[in-house]
């Protein structure tokens, strides 16, 4: 099938849960097409995919890995990605520049939920994938068919799954496949290329019904296959293979394919599929909106803050020659590499289909397209992140760190879109806001071992409230004697609750000047300064003030004894007007497969929410979205709870709604926290 042989080379992303095997599989075709001498491992942190210090001392990726290759003469790129929920943003960033994305998984039906966002989201960007059903190896005689599993996948899946070999299984468990299309049968040999084997009678009838199955899949897109098929003409392999090429390219099927990559068995079987299916790179820019043309387009998908090499933007060329020095978005390009893992290889140039850092690049971002004709435009197609889920406050271990913490940060976000930072100027924090708990925890160990930064963190504080319940009448008077002329005001007020929402409001009801016009404001701003901490040691809301009266003194009064008086009046007087907790509610949306819902709804109950109702989740089939509103102090650790109920996919969005009256033991707790906290400081 020389036809299929591309010049330019490919990418593929290697895609799917956490632990399923990503890592594993890139060192197996790293080593299936020669390109490592020795297969590196995930336990000891030498394979290709652990690029970080982050990702070896945690046995897991946490960003996407760059490896290239060549097989049978066709050069490619993978991408292996991080797995984790927390980090998905990284992996459709990598999706979105390949050419096939491989969604690798565990043989495992229990698990498919898992699988579900990724594949729609998949299936939303158009991006062409494959399965491939990783750990075969620990299949053994009576566990899970195959079949079984394509089963339970293809309920998470928009798209046909379609199986493009079945397993040939004797004694122990998967010991070698029939490929459907060439129908020629293999028996798995460890860490080498497959026998050919004659086909076992045990699997022919299995084999000839799967091979049905599939041509019926594809018939599904083509009506002269479909005529084939009925007049029992049987099609020629070369047009199965043209079949498959077109079908993944549209994305209108997921072919699936099996093996073990510990094992490197299925590993070849996979690589020529990829070999003569995967689309073309033009179809890739074409999904990214990159016309046709002359000049240079590249597809930055990642950004990293290296400590020797500075940023370097991780891009794809679609269109025409990027060459070091040159002016890229109106920026010159200050080194150009080809990553490799962990290490980058100075280039010169590099054309159509390749995968590049360039170095420098101060303006550009990830999202980013790159012209040498303008300044960088961000693709339009470009996922934007998931809102975050997940907040720690930050604090820097020497406090003169503070400016560095900022910039670092600044840094932080460019590399990683999904994080947010924000000030909380009433409660003098600094919230980092995230996808989870290894998300933050992964920006924290890159303060701490990049930038040099020693930062603790906690969960935020809650923006308590505190307002009252009934009012009173507040005689207070401010008088001193100190030397010379002294300091004299006196003033009436009458404090009462406002309505929620209702703030603060002022009136002035003084008659015949018994203070002066012009001390009035005073009062009020003193008033005012007193409601930033209530008796509670809370912001006081929802709170009128009258000022019914007082007395002056023409030479000891003046506007800063009259604003102590307003705020000496306000601090006596709250105490008396039953003071209570105000706790901020958020209105919530909690999104999860419809067979978790009920445990959801018992998730929002067990957290002192309210239950709204719930509803198909637009534009997911299969997905609920579970409406309530929750206090904000039950929220911090949501997250964590809700992926342990839901394989790691349910997830939500929040907004203020209102604050509520907070009464008995977690209002008491509440306080003394806030008491202990200001005393602290
Ligand atoms: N039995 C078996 N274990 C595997 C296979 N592939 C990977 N593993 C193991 O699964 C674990 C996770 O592998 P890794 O490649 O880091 O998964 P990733 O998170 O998807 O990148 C490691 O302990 C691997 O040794 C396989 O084919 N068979
Ligand atoms: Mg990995």
């Amino acid at each position: 099938m020389s036809s299929t042989r591309s010049a330019a080379p490919r990418c593929a992303a290697l895609v799917g849960p956490y632990l399923s095997g990503k890592t594993t599989l890139l060192e197996s075709l790293l080593s299936a097409a020669g390109a490592v001498a020795r297969k590196g491992s995930v336990q000891d942190g030498s394979a290709v995919g652990l690029t970080s210090p982050e990702a070896k001392a945690r046995k897991m990726s946490t960003e996407i890995a760059v490896a290239c290759c060549e097989y049978l003469g066709d050069r490619w790129t993978f991408l292996d990605c991080p797995g984790s929920v927390e980090l998905g943003a990284e992996a459709l960033s990598a999706a979105m520049v390949a050419d096939v994305a491989v969604v690798v998984c565990e043989p495992d039906a229990d698990k498919a939920m898992a699988l579900g966002p990724l594949l729609k989201r998949l299936d939303d960007a158009g991006i062409p994938h494959m399965l491939f059903v990783n750990k075969v190896d620990t299949l053994g005689q009576d566990g899970l068919r195959i079949r079984d599993l394509v089963q339970a996948l293809q309920a998470v899946s928009a798209r046909p799954l379609v199986l493009r070999e079945v397993p040939i299984r004797e004694g122990g468990g998967v010991t070698g496949y029939v490929d459907l299309v060439s129908e020629r049968c293999y028996q798995y040999k460890p860490h080498a290329a497959s026998d050919q084997v004659p086909m076992p009678d045990t699997v022919r009838e299995r084999e000839a019904s799967a091979r049905q199955e599939m041509l019926e899949a594809l018939a599904d897109f083509d009506d002269e296959l479909l005529a084939k098929l009925l007049d029992e003409v049987p099609p020629e392999k070369a047009e199965v293979y043209g079949q498959l090429r077109k079908d993944l390219q549209r994305d209108l099927i997921v072919p699936v394919f099996f093996g073990s990559a510990e094992n490197d068995n299925g590993i070849r079987r996979l690589l020529k599929a990829l070999r003569h299916e995967t689309p073309e790179p033009a179809a890739a820019a074409e999904r990214l909106g990159i016309a046709e043309g002359a000049g240079v387009a590249a597809q930055v998908f990642r950004t990293l803050h290296a400590p020797h090499s500075g940023k370097l933007s991780f891009a794809r060329v679609f269109r025409g020659t990027v060459a070091d020095g040159m002016t890229l978005a109106g920026e010159r390009v200050s080194g150009l590499y080809r990553p490799q893992g962990g290490e980058q290889a100075k280039l010169a140039q590099a054309g159509p289909g390749e995968v590049v850092a360039l170095g420098r690049m101060a303006g550009v971002g990830t999202g980013d397209l790159l012209t040498d004709t303008g300044p960088s435009a961000r693709c339009p197609a470009w996922p934007e992140p998931d809102a975050p889920v997940y907040g720690l406050a930050l604090q820097a271990v020497n406090r003169n760190d503070e400016v560095k913490l900022s910039a670092a940060l600044q840094k932080l976000l460019e590399e990683d879109p999904g994080l947010r930072f924000e000030q909380n100027a009433d409660l003098g924090e600094l919230v980092l806001w995230g996808q989870g708990d290894i998300h933050l925890q992964l920006a924290l160990d890159r303060l701490r071992g990049k930038y040099n930064l020693p930062v603790r963190s906690r969960a935020p504080q809650v923006a308590y409230k505190e307002t009252i319940r009934k009012g009173c009448a507040q005689h207070s008077r401010f008088k001193r004697q100190t030397g010379g002329h002294g300091q004299f005001a006196d003033v009436h007020v009458e404090v009462s609750p406002l309505p929620r929402g209702g703030g603060f409001a002022f009136s002035d009801r003084i008659v015949g000047g018994a203070i002066p016009r012009q001390f009035i404001p005073a009062v009020e701003a003193g008033l005012r300064e007193a409601l930033a901490s209530g008796p509670l040691g809370f912001p006081v809301v929802d709170v009128a003030v009258a000022l019914t009266g007082g007395q002056f003194h023409a030479v000891d009064s003046s506007e800063q004894a009259f604003r102590t008086a307003g705020r000496q009046a306000m601090a006596e007087a709250l105490p008396k007007c039953e003071p209570v907790l105000l706790e901020p509610v958020m209105s919530v949306a909690i999104d999860c497969p419809a067979e978790c819902t009920a445990k959801v709804q018992r998730l929002v109950t067990g957290r002192r929410g309210q239950l709204l109702g719930y509803d198909l989740r637009p534009g997911w089939t299969g997905w609920d979205e579970v409406r309530a509103t929750m206090p904000q102090a039950e929220m911090h650790d949501m997250i964590l709870e809700l992926r342990s109920i839901t394989q790691g996919v349910g997830t939500f969005t929040f907004a203020f709604d209102h604050l509520a009256e907070l009464i008995g033991r977690l209002a008491d707790k509440a306080v003394s926290q806030r008491h202990a906290h200001m005393a602290a400081q």
